[in-house]
């Protein structure tokens, strides 16, 4: 490669902001997220090696035993985040309560809501995990934030992006002009530009994405779909393949470079759904919507909806607009 063409992320937020006109406060908090996954990625990569593995016996607000390199990424993020007098507050997985900047730091105008490592529990299994963010104006007239901050509607979203610490680790992020993806070189430890402008193929590479061990747990309009999704009847189904990690960044990450369906619905168990509206849903269908694609609940598009809760639940279907809109005519249909 051409010395002059490596693109930094630093580079490319710098210029992205110079094409928005935006303030630097934004763009910092993209360049200090980027510093806090290179952390992050080291302690994943070196998880097998040092005594990091396995829970520390304590549990988070969902009940699910914390893992060491939970803690570790919770920390490393709030550390990078807490002092630069960008943010007013933020809001994590990891905490029940949204999270004031300290008083001892300045307070700034802008908030940020993130799952510092989603899919702990597949850490031990050596399998692909990451973390998930997006960031948001702050609303409220309270210096350091209020909770009405934390629960904007994904459409006022900045910003989102995530790391996905796999075979190599990817730094993926939109601020609302495409999405764009950084592989990190840990030789010289910088993310580099690796897919551009990444566009969700549709018509997919034909594959689906959804754990089918609870299908007797699903609607019947949620089984009828599955039914005729490889059946082949309509133009969309049929010649699928099943493509399930059971991480959710690295299966919205294969979504979003091959095309295909996502799926998390509710069922029988998980009424709402499992994966979380403020920190999982809005920041990835933020960037599927930026990347030509779709994301819905069910019923509606997901950025329309304003969260209750902080960690409130919702299904998730998102994916090429295509089957994104197939599934929908099934679900929508229920009411
Ligand atoms: P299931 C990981 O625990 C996680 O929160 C997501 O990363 C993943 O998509 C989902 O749960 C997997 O859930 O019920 O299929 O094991």
């Amino acid at each position: 490669m051409n010395e002059t063409h490596i693109v930094t992320i630093e580079r490319h937020i710098i210029e992205e902001e110079r094409r928005r006109g935006a303030s630097g406060s934004f763009s910092d908090i993209l360049t200090d997220m980027a510093f806090a996954a290179k952390v992050i990625s080291r302690q994943v990569n070196m998880a097998g090696l040092v005594d990091i593995l396995g829970g520390t016996g304590t549990r988070n607000v969902q009940g699910e035993a914390v893992q060491k390199l939970d803690v570790f990424a919770q920390d490393v993020i709030y550390r990078a985040m807490d002092h630069g007098g960008r943010l007013c507050c933020m809001a994590s997985e990891e905490f029940e309560e949204y999270i004031p900047i300290p008083d001892k730091f300045p307070a700034g105008d802008y908030v940020l809501v993130f799952d510092p490592l989603d899919g702990s529990s597949n850490i031990d299994l050596n399998v692909s995990i990451g973390t998930i963010f997006a960031l948001y104006r702050k609303v409220s007239d309270a210096e350091r934030g209020s909770l009405e901050d934390c629960l904007q509607p994904g459409l006022q979203q900045l910003a989102a992006g995530y790391v996905v610490y796999g075979s190599s680790t990817m730094m993926v992020y939109s601020a609302g002009r495409g999405v764009h993806g950084f592989t990190l070189d840990p030789s010289i430890g910088e993310f580099i530009l690796s897919h551009p402008d990444i566009r969700i193929p549709d018509p997919p590479v034909r594959s689906y994405s959804v754990n089918e061990a609870y299908f007797d747990r699903w609607s019947p309009a949620m089984q009828r779909f599955m039914t005729d999704l490889k059946s082949g009847d309509a133009s969309w189904s049929g010649g699928y393949s099943a493509r399930y990690i059971g991480s959710l960044v690295s299966d919205f990450h294969r979504t979003l470079l091959q095309g295909g369906l996502f799926m998390y619905p509710a069922d029988g168990k998980s009424p709402k759904g499992k994966l979380r509206l403020v920190y999982e849903a809005n920041p990835l269908a933020f960037i599927a919507e930026q990347a030509g694609g779709a994301a819905i609940d069910g019923v509606q598009r997901i950025l329309e909806r304003t969260p209750e809760g902080l960690h409130e639940r919702t299904p998730l279907f998102i994916g090429s607009s295509t089957l994104v809109e197939a599934v929908g005519s099934y679900l929508g249909s229920e009411g």
